[in-house]
């Protein structure tokens, strides 16, 4: 009897232990989230909610076109649900956006660099046509940099910020 009420005790610590430290590593994990994000806010000013941070992943960035409001308000949206999504990248590193298309309308990715003002497209997505799924588009930037994107058709509505981190 003494010995299991010890086993019971030992048992009871260690599991004690085991809550602590999970506890511990789930909080500095949610800091990390934390400072990650706030920094970005300070670098970028803008960055808020609706942010893919390719960063994190694999090098995929999925936008689908969609139709959002009342009529013909397309947008880019991530798989989050957010309208066009600030995207963060990793300078030198390869990414692919993965494009689809749930709208009748013919829609096609360009990014630009603005210098001194004056924006230049730096690269573009082929025709992403109605209906269209999975548009594989390669993209990379060598420097840290703000872009922006927007489609070729709907630049008003379609338009958003790139940010290649170092
Ligand atoms: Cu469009």
């Amino acid at each position: 009897m003494q010995q299991k009420l010890t086993i019971k005790a030992i048992l009871i610590a260690i599991s004690g232990i085991l809550l602590g430290l999970n506890f511990q590593v789930s909080t500095s994990h949610a800091t990390n989230e934390t400072e990650s994000l706030s920094s970005n806010k300070t670098t970028f000013g803008n960055v808020t909610v609706n942010e893919i941070n390719a960063a994190r992943d694999n090098g995929t960035i999925i936008l689908n076109v969609a139709e959002v409001g009342d009529e013909e308000q397309y947008r880019w949206v991530d798989v989050s649900g957010a309208e066009n999504p600030v995207i963060n990248i990793i300078a030198g590193k390869d990414y692919t956006f993965k494009v689809s298309n749930s709208t009748p309308e013919v829609h096609e990715l360009i990014i630009d660099s603005t210098v001194n003002g004056k924006a230049s497209e730096i690269a573009k997505s082929d025709e992403i046509q109605p209906y269209a799924k999975n548009i594989e588009f390669k993209f990379k930037s060598d420097k840290a940099s703000s872009l922006e994107y927007h489609c070729k058709y709907h630049p008003g509505m379609m338009n958003g910020t790139i940010n290649v981190i170092q």
